[in-house]
């Protein structure tokens, strides 16, 4: 049996028999404790992560489909930011915006939309589920997270990715895993047009690995940190604040 296979069989009896608070001394001995380990749910978000990257070690990819199976009516889930900062941006067809890359790098940056898109472009063709119950398979074209951090000279050694909205409500992170996994996109084109204002322009997240509210719209700015616990309540997301977790991994 694989090491990770017996780790992940360790937790999942532990969990039932000698007690919840074992297995996330466990987890914590692999270094798998998510930022909203913390309250009521915390020992169940742990269990969660440390299973499912445990399982998963060795990145594998979400499903990719076929174009004839691109989802007829893509729907929505939140509006564009309300602001004056967003509507001028807009107004100008986002020539002002850029993209700031900062935290843990070695060359922190801002990017404009020409200079992410002269970056190398992947598409690709997944499914986005919403937490609240719909989903839709779409295409996807952007810059792989990976190669804007490769950029900027990510340290290796940062733990997690945390990434803003225009929307200043809206911020997420994740975990180095699934920040340079080859699916997770800095998406500027949805089926085959520019990103639509209601689905992020002018660029926005593309996590294929987790619920839809991972993918965050109308990026503003990325951070590369050891530490979330300063950012926001410290729960790595805006997200557990509203009772969702910070892991949404499916
Ligand atoms: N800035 C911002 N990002 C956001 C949201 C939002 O309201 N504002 N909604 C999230 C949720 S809950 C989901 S399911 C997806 C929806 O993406 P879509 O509107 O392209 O379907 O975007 C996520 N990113
Ligand atoms: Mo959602």
């Amino acid at each position: 049996m694989k090491r990770r296979t017996m780790i992940a069989g360790g937790l999942a009896g532990v969990a039932g028999a000698s007690g919840l608070a074992y297995a996330a001394r466990l987890a914590s001995r692999y270094g798998l404790i998510p930022p909203d380990s913390g309250g009521v749910w915390g020992v169940g978000e742990t269990l969660t992560y440390a299973t499912q990257r445990i399982l998963m070690a060795g990145n594998g990819l979400a499903r990719e489909f076929s174009r004839s199976e691109i989802s007829k009516v893509v729907p929505v889930s939140g509006d564009p930011p309300k602001t004056e900062e967003f509507e001028k941006l807009a107004g100008g067809k986002f020539a002002d915006w850029r993209l700031r890359v900062d935290g843990m790098v070695a060359r922190p940056c801002t990017l404009s939309l020409e200079e992410l898109k002269g970056l190398p472009m992947r598409s690709q063709i997944t499914h986005q589920a919403c937490e609240e119950g719909w989903s839709f398979i779409a295409e996807w074209t952007g810059v792989q997270l990976a190669t804007v951090l490769n950029y900027a000279g990510a340290n290796p050694r940062a733990k997690y990715v945390v990434y803003y909205s225009l929307d200043k409500d809206w911020w997420d992170s994740l975990d180095m895993p699934d920040a340079m996994h080859p699916q997770t996109l800095l998406a500027y084109g949805l089926n085959g047009k520019e990103l639509p204002m209601a689905h992020g322009a002018p660029v926005r997240m593309r996590v294929a690995r987790q619920l839809g509210y991972k993918s965050v719209k109308h990026m503003a700015r990325i951070t590369v940190t050891d530490d979330v616990k300063s950012i926001g309540s410290g729960r790595g997301s805006a997200s557990p604040d509203s009772g969702y977790s910070w892991f949404a991994g499916i």
